[in-house]
């Protein structure tokens, strides 16, 4: 275990540390939470960025920089209040860097959001809001100057996430491709439709923006009273279809079950969920969404829990390479409570046309 203490001590923080202890529950990188001894100086979050995942960390930081400074910009203009809970702040170090590296591991520090809290799960009301701040994410990040890279190459493009899984059952490395023929059949039966992306905008009809691409709901900020403070985890900010962010919400925050719910009963797609976040976010996105991007937002429900679960499997076959997991079984548990929750959705594809045909 590294000396997180002596790690903080690089970044130019206010007041005296007091402790760091673990925060959140994030599959990717290690979160703490650094106090300081001063009731008046802030908190700080201490993150060691998964290298692994992420290789190009200095493009990685660069475009959280830009993202901050692009969105901190845009709220002072509006004279938003309270901007430092709206948008992350991230400290530098003496060399006026945004990360640390240790010789091993990259290290950032950002200020902590006090008063807010994160969810697994949200009520309708919650949604709407969630809606207005994504669409609003969006709406503010449509003029950034800076060209954003894909900090992780191909994240969200579903033709390569396909060849990674007939790659990881073609190389059959944990020798679990046998028990999981029948998940391969039903993801392949549906491969061609769920690549329509890709191929629309092959076709130069569907653009790519700057997205968020971790839409889950516990990547969301709320203050008391259930009004979206800020959007964090803004590892993967990269040009995208907007598809990403809508359907990674939905995913997460209209399950009525987890997202490795052993119970599969739990889980189902929940309309109200879905009618409360589709009326926020067309609000405030309809007026620079093409037709096409709003046609497809019921595909892009669909295409997320297809995806995570193509990822999932992916990784179960690869023998659990990507994912923290807690037991052995556990991206095959999160598979088939994404392909129950892909079910769901399927069912309720003419429901979901409908209730967009009616915010229009
Ligand atoms: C990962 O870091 P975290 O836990 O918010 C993953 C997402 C997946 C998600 C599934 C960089 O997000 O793409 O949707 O797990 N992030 C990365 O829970 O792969
Ligand atoms: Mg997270």
């Amino acid at each position: 275990m590294k000396d997180l203490h002596s790690i903080v001590s690089n970044f130019k923080i206010e007041g005296t540390l007091l402790e760091i202890k673990p925060l959140g529950a994030g599959l990717i990188n290690d979160t703490y939470k650094v106090t300081t001894q001063e009731a008046d100086k802030p908190n700080y979050v201490l993150q060691r960025i998964n290298h692994a995942i992420f290789q190009d960390v200095e493009m990685l930081q660069a475009n959280i920089d830009a993202v901050t400074t692009h969105i901190r910009k845009k709220l002072e203009e509006q004279q938003a209040t309270d901007i430092d809970r709206k948008v992350l702040h991230f400290l530098p170090t003496a060399e006026g860097k945004t990360y640390w590296y240790d010789g091993e591991s990259y290290w950032r520090v950002m200020t902590f959001i006090p008063n807010a809290k994160t969810y697994e799960t949200v009520n309708p009301e919650f949604s709407y809001y969630a809606g207005v701040a994504f669409g609003n994410f969006q709406a503010m990040l449509a003029d950034i100057p800076n060209e954003l890279g894909e900090t992780i190459p191909n994240f969200h493009n579903m033709e390569f996430r396909l060849q990674q899984l007939r790659d990881a059952v073609a190389a059959n490395p944990a020798g679990r491709v046998d028990e999981v023929k029948e998940y391969l059949d039903e993801l392949e039966k549906r491969a061609e439709e769920m690549c329509k992306a890709e191929r629309l905008h092959r076709e130069g009809k569907l653009p790519k923006r700057v997205c968020h691409c971790d839409t889950k709901v516990n990547n969301m900020m709320f203050d008391e009273q259930g009004n979206v403070l800020c959007v964090i985890d803004l590892d993967t900010v990269m040009p995208s279809f907007i598809f990403s962010d809508f359907g990674d919400f939905l995913r997460s925050a209209a399950n009525t079950g987890l997202e490795d719910d052993p119970e599969l009963s739990n889980v189902t797609f929940n309309m109200e969920i879905f009618k409360a976040f589709a009326k926020g976010y067309l609000e405030s996105a309809k007026s620079f969404l093409l037709p096409i991007e709003i046609e497809n937002l019921p595909y892009a429900a669909a295409l997320f829990p297809y995806m995570q679960c193509v990822r999932f499997l992916t990784d179960y076959i690869n023998g659990d390479t990507y994912y923290k997991i807690k037991y052995p079984e556990h991206n095959l548990v999160r598979t088939k409570a994404q392909f129950k929750l892909l079910q769901s959705v399927e069912e309720h594809t003419p429901d979901m046309k409908e209730f967009i045909a009616s915010c229009l």
